[in-house]
């Protein structure tokens, strides 16, 4: 049997490698060229510890290939972006397009997953996209399931294998398939339910994550006021047996909880409050970090430098998407052009595009702007940083939104 990937970004290369290096026969499908030339090289182009051993070991056993067009195969995965769209809804396109892809291949009997996390109705969309490109099917003549992906970036390749599985069958047969389909790597338990539950689930799991760093990054706007250590009295509520508060920090990045609320809120608008207002209220964060370095800045001298440690969107990976640092970065970089901005960011070798338009920004190792600094702004609680003995930091202003100095 074959299976069929499309998408090899963050979830479907992992997927593809892992279901691969269990023996089966895997086509890798991605827009890019570039990624599935380095793909069929064996190489990855992006950081995931563990992932590259086994991409090598699949790719030269030749159970994985890569390709740009869709295949037949017997089983799809579709692993591709769900951005969202300005107005805060989620942008189907990615999955219409790989649903019609996979429809031209069909000849009936065919397992689709849809690992893309997705809107309430989403995986029933797909379903009846591809039955109107192929009415010579009917709805009895495909399996459509919904399996989101709950990994987490940066441990993605043990927790692919040893993460529960939520399967949410457009049928219960689909739901079955899908079940199949995994146990060749997954060893978790299975949850099989509907495909509209398992949607909800996977919103439902970062939603809970947002309220709750939502609730922490309150807790140090108001500690702050009062004069009060976040970090220290988190610490010490913690010692509560059934108090558990999350980490506050400079806001809410990556592609999967700062975005993934709003489509519960677009969903059902006037009852999601609590999840919108959670929304706001890390959306609002990197603002309010803002103010800080400014007022920092007002007694730092006419041509201040400015060290900004870390710019992706959490400690030790190099992903930069929906990134507060970055964000906070290219806005200050606007606001204080009298600044000499020093990034650091020791997982990327350019300065990303959002930041490499302004001449007050330089990439630079943590040394250079440790010594130039006259202000050290940490945004990322990246290992190298939390390393750093308290003496290297010298006399600079010091703002450390993560609280890993103290
Ligand atoms: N963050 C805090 N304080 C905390 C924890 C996180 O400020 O106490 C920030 C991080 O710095 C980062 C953001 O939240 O900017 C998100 O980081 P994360 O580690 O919480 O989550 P992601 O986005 O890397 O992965 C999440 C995970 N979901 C949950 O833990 C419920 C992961 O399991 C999902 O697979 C992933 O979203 C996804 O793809 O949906």
């Amino acid at each position: 049997s074959s299976v069929g990937v499309i998408g090899l970004g963050y979830i479907g290369l992992p997927t593809a490698a892992i279901l691969a290096d269990h023996g089966v026969t895997t086509i890798g499908v991605d827009v890019s060229e570039r990624n599935v030339a380095a793909v069929n090289k064996g190489e990855v182009p992006f950081v995931e510890p563990g992932l590259r051993e086994v991409l090598e070991r699949a790719v030269s056993s030749g159970t994985l290939t890569a390709t740009t067009q869709t295949p037949t195969a017997e089983a799809y995965i579709v692993a591709v972006p769900t951005p969202f769209t300005e107005a805060h809804a989620a942008d189907l396109s990615y999955i219409e397009a790989a649903a019609d892809g996979i429809a031209g291949k069909l000849t009936g009997g065919e397992l689709i997953i849809l690992e893309s996390t997705s809107p309430p109705g989403a995986t029933e969309h797909l379903a009846q996209r591809i039955l109107a490109a192929r009415p010579d099917l009917g709805a009895e003549d495909i399996l459509v399931a919904h399996c989101p992906e709950r990994v987490l970036p940066g441990r993605i390749m043990e927790e692919m294998i040893t993460n529960d599985r939520i399967i949410g069958g457009l049928t219960p047969a689909a739901a079955e398939a899908a079940r199949d389909l995994y146990s060749a790597f997954a060893k978790g338990e299975f949850l099989l339910t509907d495909a509209r539950t398992a949607e909800m689930a996977k919103l439902t799991e970062n939603s809970f994550r947002d309220v709750n760093i939502a609730f922490a990054n309150e807790l140090s706007v108001i500690s702050h006021r009062l004069g009060i250590d976040v970090w220290e009295l988190i610490e010490l509520a913690n010692h509560h047996p059934r108090v558990n508060i999350l980490q506050p920090g400079p806001g809410v990045g990556g592609h999967c909880i700062a975005v993934d609320p709003w489509f519960i809120v677009d969903a059902a608008p006037e009852e999601s409050r609590l999840i919108r207002t959670a929304r706001e209220t890390n959306d609002a964060k990197p603002e309010w970090v803002l103010g800080r370095i400014e007022q920092a800045l007002e007694s730092a001298g006419p041509a201040p430098t400015v060290a900004l440690l870390g710019l992706a969107f959490k400690a030790d990976i190099d992903d930069l998407r929906e990134s507060p640092a970055l964000q906070i970065a290219q806005t200050l970089a606007e606001r204080a052009p009298q600044a000499q901005l020093l990034a650091v960011e020791p997982h990327i070798q350019t300065l990303p595009a959002a930041l490499s338009g302004f001449s007050n920004v330089a990439l630079t190792d943590l040394d250079e702007a440790l010594q130039r600094a006259d202000v050290v702004v940490l945004l990322v609680d990246h290992q190298v940083f939390k390393d750093l003995p308290a003496a290297r930091l010298g006399e600079a202003v010091l703002i450390d939104t993560r609280g890993i100095w103290r």
